[in-house]
């Protein structure tokens, strides 16, 4: 059950307006009687002029806080930051992402089933609240995802009583604008008594499917199609991969494997809008956890359904040496960056 301890809600009303005033700017007094030409022409200026970092962030490139996490038997202590870091999320293409701890999608974060979280946000954006909704616990949404107001802290504390693979995000209004300009990621809670095949389980990794849009552009993030679908993976321990959700990032620095080994990944897919499709290329998931639950157990799986915020954990063997690509099988999406590769080798 969700108990405060402290916390300090502003509205942040004059940040809204501020963001969305951002947005309505310019060409409202287009004429009436324009030619249809006329008007495509001042439709493509305005998709043109797409909203620019609000001001108080314009010069702002925060660098990553490292979330800090410490235990006290089934009591965690998790410190987490609300930042705006940039992100090149593809070749030349930098986004000032609003972030949490300067990494979209935000750090991984791993409790134990039955753990007490004391989660506290430091929210160092100066201009507008912040605000963390863990799918992971029960709360009040208006007192345990409460705003955090800019260059202010929170703590709230929550009971992980669920297992599963689940979304973290900002849930600030609008959230649309927080969550596709990166505020989200993922938080594992494991199951107390493991899941049946562990014991099978040779490699693990953590996979996160995300879509960027244009810059801090509500309309465009509300009515169009993505301009990136992208994966990254998120370190379950020292020196495993962790990225940002770039287009580039799991073909560059592909993840491995053996020969013969059987491969979880846990994943899940943070939208903010798309569903994946996911699928690994030359294998079939021989289990499944959807939502990574261990009662949910589907096997010979060829692709998994992951709704906006679902995961699952997926498990699968690899028989020959070779490059294995995973993918959304919605490859419109694949073409906008949504692939990574698992390199085997003997
Ligand atoms: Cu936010």
């Amino acid at each position: 059950m969700f108990k405060k301890i402290s916390f300090r809600v502003v509205i942040g009303l004059s940040a809204t307006v501020l963001l969305l005033s951002a947005c309505a700017d310019g060409n409202e007094e287009a004429e009436n009687d324009v030619s249809p030409d006329l008007e495509d022409a001042i439709e493509n200026v305005s998709a043109e002029a797409a909203p620019e970092a609000i001001e108080p962030h314009k010069d702002l490139n925060q660098d990553p806080v490292p979330l800090e996490m410490e235990r006290d038997g089934t009591d965690v202590y998790i410190n987490m930051t609300a930042q705006i870091t940039d992100i090149e999320i593809d070749k030349g293409y930098t986004y000032k992402a609003w972030t949490f701890n300067g990494e979209a999608p935000g750090p991984l974060v791993v409790v134990n089933e039955g753990d007490t979280i004391h989660f506290t946000l430091d929210n160092m954006d100066p201009a507008i609240p912040h605000s963390m909704d863990f799918h992971a616990v029960h709360a009040a949404p208006d007192k345990g995802f409460a705003d955090v107001a800019p260059n202010e802290e929170g703590t709230f504390v929550y009971d992980a009583n669920s297992p599963g693979v689940f979304m973290y995000h900002c849930g600030t209004d609008p959230v649309l604008s927080h969550v596709a300009n990166g505020m989200h990621g993922v938080i594992i809670v494991q199951p107390e008594d493991g899941y049946p095949t562990d014991d099978e389980v040779d490699q693990e990794y953590v996979i996160v499917q995300n879509e960027w849009y244009q810059y801090n552009d509500l309309d465009d993030m509300t009515n169009n199609e993505p301009s990136q679908v992208v994966f990254s993976a998120k370190a379950l321990e020292d020196g495993q991969p962790n990225t940002n959700g770039t287009v580039s990032a799991l073909k560059d620095e592909p993840l491995t494997a053996k020969v013969g080994d059987k491969v979880r990944f846990y994943i899940n897919n943070v939208g903010p809008n798309e569903v994946s499709s996911f699928h690994v290329i030359g294998t079939i998931m021989d289990d499944v956890y959807l939502d990574g639950h261990p009662d949910n157990h589907l096997t010979g799986m060829q692709t998994v359904m992951l709704p906006a915020s679902g995961g699952a954990v997926v498990e699968f063997t690899v028989k020959e040496a070779g490059t294995y690509k995973f993918v959304t099988h919605q490859f419109n999406h694949v073409q906008k960056g949504a692939a990574g590769v698992l390199e085997v080798t003997e």
